[in-house]
Order: C-alpha cells, then structure tokens, then sequence
C-alpha cells in the first residue's frame, strides 16, 4: 500500500525543508532563491510499515504569471492521495494570495491539508485562524519550520492511515505505478538498473528528450538556460527491459558557478561518476563548443559509454543541414568510437535510432573477451605497426588479457612496456576498439612488465 502525498505551495513557502523533514533525506536542493525548484521530486518514506510516496513541487504559481498555475504542481496535485498546502505565516495577506489555489482544490475535491509554516511573530489568537475556518478548511497544522523537530504530528495527525479513506483506495488505480516510476531510488535499487544520463549545456534540450523518450511531462521545459537544477530520475520500460533515465542540470564551467547554484553542477558531475551510459546533447544551432569537449572528455575518462545526440534539427534549414553534420562530425573525429545521433528531441525525430543505440551500447559493456582473442588481435596490431625503439631497444607486446569490465580494462604483458610512448599507447586503443567492435566506450590499457631472462 502505497500513499502519494504531494507537498505544493508558493514560492519559498518552504516546501523543499518538509519533504525533506518528512522522507528523512536531504534529497531536495533548498535556497534561499525564490522558484528555486523547477521539477518534481519522488521519495519514499515508510513509516509504521506504510509507504508514503512525497512529491516535492515547484512554486504552485509561475513566477512570470502570477496567477497562473505550474503544470508541474497541478500534474503532482492530480497523482495525489492527499495534498499538504504548506503557507508561510508572514502577514495577514498571505492567506488571500492562496485563495484561487484553494478554490481549485476545493472545487476538484482533493483531499488537502494546510501547514501552517510560522514564524516567530505568530499569534495563535490573531483572526488569521478565524479566516481560516471561515474558509472552510478545518484540516491545519501549525508548525515553526525552522524550531520545530517533530514533524511525526504530520503523520500521526494528518496522514495516518485511518483518518483516510484514500488509503485503502490507493492501490485500484494506477496512480502508484506511475509515481513508483518516478522515485528517486537508493544505491542497491539503483543498481538493478542500467543508468542512462541525459547531459548537456543548459538549454540544449535535455529535459525535452527526457520527456519525448518518457513520453510523459516529466521535467520542466523552458527557454531560459539553468531550468533543470536537480537530478531527476524515471524508470522507462521497453518490451526487453527497465532503463532508469536521469536528467540533469546543465553543465557550464566553473567562472559561470555564479549563475548556477554549486552544488546542482556537484550532483551532475556525481551522476556521471555512477552511470552507464551517457547521452551528451548538443545544440545543433550552436555546434560542439570548448565546454562540450570538455565534458566529452570528462565522461571518457570516468570510462563511461557515450552517445552524442545533436539536437534542435529541425530548426536548421536542408541547405545548411549536410555542412553543419559535416562540421560537427569533424569536430569530434578523434573519438571513432562514438555514435552520433542527429535528433529533433521537439518533433520526436530521431528517437527509435537514438533508444537503438542505447540499447547496443548498454549490450556492449557487458560483453566479454577471452585472453586468446586479445592476444590475437594484440599481435595483429604489433605486426601492422611495431612499438618504437627505446635507447636502442624495442619493446615486445606478448600476450593481453581482460583485467576489469566496466569500464574494460586491457592487461598486456610484455618486455620494457612501461616507457611505450604516449602515441603507440593510443595506437593500440583505439586498433583494440576497432578489432572488438566497441560502440560509444572507451578502454583502459594496463602494462605489465616481464622481466627479461637475457638481461644482466
Ligand atoms: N526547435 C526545437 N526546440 C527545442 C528542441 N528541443 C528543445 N527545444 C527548446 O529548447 C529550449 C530548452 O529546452 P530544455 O529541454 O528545457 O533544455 P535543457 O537542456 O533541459 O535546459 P536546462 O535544464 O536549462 O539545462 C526550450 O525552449 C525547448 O522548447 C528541438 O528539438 N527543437
Ligand atoms: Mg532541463
């Protein structure tokens, strides 16, 4: 038995500081800025043995347009069991601001709670209760987020099993599942995944391709760069098998820090260290940059898979289409290895080959190599191409073998194998890639060096 709960409410109402309170993790991002959280967050919390899925929301009104409501919140509002409105206590006012969100919930019949986040110049006595029941809402609770430690009353008085009907309604829909899709899973459930990560500069497209692929309106879209602050995660199942997709915040350089809170790049670059596979997107409009290669580089040499998917194509007329794929496949030639997908994330073109690749990428990690066949294809490569002379004195390659997976690691064994130069080392990769068929991966070559029964 599961019972979604989603936490909506203004702009720094303090929502975040609940979730976080309630699921025990400090999984949502909290600042201090205004609109801060743009996407929704799923955790589970059990407690008493019931499961209790939390969805953090974003401001219930857009920034921009007052009294407009954030799709985002409403999606959360219509997934719930029970919505907790949470209100910061600041003036008199502040219940009037709230009058259209609950005329909304009230009209849609949801089952919806206040907290009443204080402060400490808060009188219990003020009319500020009266208007409250004068409203009709007898379901409150008051509650210093910032002194208060005991946030069991919300469970004990709120959300315990018996005070809702809901609860015993809630596994006959398929509102569960589709919740359960969208949690943010610990490290062991994680693991049970293959983890394909959605990476990018801000405003490349990402969360649009997190949501063609999802086909649901899973992360926020827009066009202003640094939307997606959090990693937001989602379970996406084919008829073969369960991928868990993640999106992420866009990447920019350190100098641009300032714009974007730290710890958002943080998270992202973290993500990338625990994935399998990587989809790096780019702005067809705007080409590969310095920052994409630097990223390029920076999910290589963590080993991990990658597939670049250029996005925005349709916006890019025929005429300039073939020189601007020409330009781009140059840019990156130096990395054969990696497939690169030209894709409308907006049109959904571009996507069955795009989920195509993923799938054989993902395949490939997996797969094994025997020592006979390194070997074979590591004397293939020293006889096209012999190592250099050193002081006189070549070195000998004689046989490799797997020394990891995962990133694949390459052992081979020979004599004077320490000083190979940079170049032949890089030689080697990438005839191993080729030889081995490797797709979107790159390896690592470890050198073992034999003694020389000849030497004095
Ligand atoms: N024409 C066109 N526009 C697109 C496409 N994909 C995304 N966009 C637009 O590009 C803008 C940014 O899209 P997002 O998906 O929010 O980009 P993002 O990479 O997630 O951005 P951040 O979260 O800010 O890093 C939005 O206005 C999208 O509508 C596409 O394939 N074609
Ligand atoms: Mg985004």
């Amino acid at each position: 038995m599961n019972l979604i709960v989603s936490i909506i409410g203004k702009q720094n109402s303090g929502k975040s500081t609940l979730f976080n309170k309630l699921t025990k993790k400090r999984r949502a991002l909290v600042s201090k800025d205004p609109g801060f959280t743009s996407d929704r967050q799923y955790l589970l919390r059990i407690w008493k043995k019931r499961k209790f899925i939390f969805i953090d929301t974003p401001s219930i009104y857009l920034i921009n347009k007052k009294s407009k409501f954030n799709n985002q919140s409403i999606i959360a509002i219509e997934e719930s069991h029970v919505i907790l409105l949470v209100i910061r206590y600041e003036s008199y006012g502040s219940l009037d601001n709230h009058l259209s969100i609950i005329a909304f919930l009230k009209r849609n019949k949801k089952n919806f709670f206040v907290i009443l986040n204080l402060d400490d110049n808060f009188n219990k006595n003020y009319n500020f209760t009266d208007k409250i029941y004068f409203l009709g809402i007898d379901k409150i609770c008051y509650l210093n987020f910032l002194k208060e430690n005991n946030f069991k009353k919300i469970f004990k008085n709120i959300l315990y099993p018996e005070h809702l009907s809901s609860f015993k309604e809630s596994n006959k829909n398929n509102k569960v599942s589709s919740a359960i899709k969208n949690l943010t899973l610990n490290k062991i459930e994680m693991d049970k995944y293959p983890k394909i990560a959605i990476i990018g500069r801000p405003n490349s497209g990402k969360s649009t391709l997190m949501n063609c692929i999802l086909r649901q309106n899973r992360s926020t879209v827009s066009n202003s760069p640094g939307t997606t602050k959090d990693v937001l995660y989602s379970l996406y199942s084919n008829k073969e098998k369960t991928y868990l997709f993640i999106d992420t915040a866009g990447l920019v350089k350190k100098k641009n820090f300032v714009h974007i809170n730290k710890s958002v790049i943080k998270n992202t670059l973290n993500v990338i260290k625990k994935i399998d596979v990587s989809i790096l997107v780019i702005d067809s409009c705007v080409g590969i940059t310095k920052q994409d290669l630097f990223f390029l580089n920076y999910i290589l040499k963590y080993n991990k898979s990658l597939i670049i998917a250029v996005n925005k194509l349709d916006l890019i007329s025929k005429k300039n289409k073939k020189e601007i794929k020409e330009k781009i496949i140059k840019k990156i030639s130096f990395f054969k290895f990696i497939k690169i997908h030209f894709i409308s994330a907006i049109c959904s073109f571009g996507i069955n080959n795009l989920l195509y690749s993923i799938k054989a990428t993902y395949k490939n990690k997996l797969l094994k190599f025997e020592t006979s066949k390194l070997t074979r294809i590591l004397r293939k490569a020293t006889f096209n191409n012999q190592p250099p002379m050193l002081n006189g004195i070549r070195s000998k390659l004689k046989y490799a073998h797997p020394g990891g997976y995962n990133p694949l690691v390459i052992v081979i064994h020979g004599i004077k194998v320490i000083s190979l130069p940079k170049n032949y080392i890089s030689y080697l990769k990438k005839f191993f890639i080729k030889e081995l068929n490797i797709i979107g991966t790159s390896l690592k070559i470890k050198f073992i060096s034999s003694i020389n029964p000849y030497s004095k």
